[in-house]
């Protein structure tokens, strides 16, 4: 006797929904009319306090290559050149074991949860990357990128190799700081807001406004090189490293797909831009970031199939946006 297919599809249906759903409550929660809810982040530590005093090669920095928020302390690291002073560990997305593993970590951790649980006993919060750890008291001083990379900025200078680079001047911060707000709502965290909707509302909401803010940012950098003028600062730090993600995953994986970042006349020159800065390129492997996003997120991608993508000699094109440098 055969079985109907309608009965079939509709097993599957159900069954599928609703493994769906219990992954993605785990993986990304949500409020009850299915909009992504970010988890804050609870260590809040700063350096250049009497407990963490700055100093040379005694903070560690945990990043994961897939996660734009560690991404941020990448680059901020790079481009203050600080390779010297603030050591890194590179986590790995394990699928397998739902979170970051780590290997021949000095601390003899194998993943981020060992890690959180070392620095606090009994932790049982996220065991997010960035965090920045202090190597002296065995802790978490902070996992909070937007914070990080401040610190990052202003408190290791003494063994910086670019110490007179401000990448957060004083005369630009009120302006930085609110576009960052609208950045972060509405791109950085917006294609997540995108990709972990779990209702039709939530997404066309999310992807509206994803939308109208880079259709905005497109236009704002018509006549400047950078979002606040002719210096780079950490405004762009933090649009750069969603805006990197966005053809190669967030287009297809999150479903941000009315343009693709290419399409945009000035995104795309102030993307490549930024990635042929000095040091910018090798905290980008494209290959990885692409691998991790599509396999470690399985519930966007069960058949784990990965796309094609963009590549390096796209981003390598010319894009004479120095040429803007003097207009602002
Ligand atoms: N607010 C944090 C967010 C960091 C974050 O969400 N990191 C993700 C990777 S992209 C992570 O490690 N997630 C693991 C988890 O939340 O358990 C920051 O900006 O530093």
């Amino acid at each position: 006797m055969a079985i109907p297919p309608k009965f079939l599809i509709q097993t599957a249906q159900f069954v599928w929904k609703t493994m769906w759903q219990t992954m993605m409550s785990q993986l990304a929660p949500s409020d009850r009319q299915g909009n992504f809810q970010r988890v804050e982040s609870e260590f809040r530590g700063t350096i250049g306090s009497e407990t963490f005093p700055a100093a040379k090669n005694r903070y560690r920095l945990y990043v994961g290559l897939t996660c734009p928020w560690a991404h941020r302390t990448m680059v901020t690291r790079v481009l203050k050149g600080l390779e010297d002073c603030v050591e890194m560990s590179v986590a790995i997305a394990d699928v397998s074991v739902g979170g970051w593993r780590l290997e021949n970590d000095p601390t003899g951790c194998g993943s981020m949860k060992e890690l959180y649980q070392l620095g606090q006993s009994g932790y049982s919060g996220r065991c997010s990357v960035p965090a920045l750890w202090d190597c002296e008291t065995q802790s978490i001083v902070n996992n909070e990128s937007s914070e990080i990379i401040v610190m990052l900025n202003e408190q290791f200078n003494e063994w910086a190799k670019y110490s007179d680079r401000d990448l957060y001047p004083e005369s630009l911060r009120e302006e930085g700081d609110r576009l960052n707000d609208l950045i972060y709502r509405t791109v950085n965290n917006g294609v997540y807001r995108c990709g972990f909707a779990t209702s039709q509302v939530a997404y066309d909401q999310a992807v509206t406004e994803l939308f109208e803010t880079l259709d905005f940012l497109d236009k704002r950098l018509g006549d400047r090189r950078y979002l606040l003028g002719k210096t780079l600062t950490l405004c762009d730090v933090r649009l750069f490293t969603t805006l990197i993600r966005f053809d190669l995953v967030y287009h297809g994986l999150f479903k941000c797909d009315r343009h693709r970042i290419r399409d945009y006349a000035n995104l795309w020159g102030y993307l490549r831009d930024i990635y042929q800065q000095p040091g910018i390129k090798a905290t980008c492997p494209l290959d990885t970031i692409k691998q991790e996003y599509y396999s470690s997120l399985f519930p966007l991608n069960p058949s784990g199939i990965i796309p094609l993508g963009i590549d390096s000699a796209d981003l390598m094109q010319p894009h004479q946006r120095q040429d803007l440098a003097t207009t602002l």
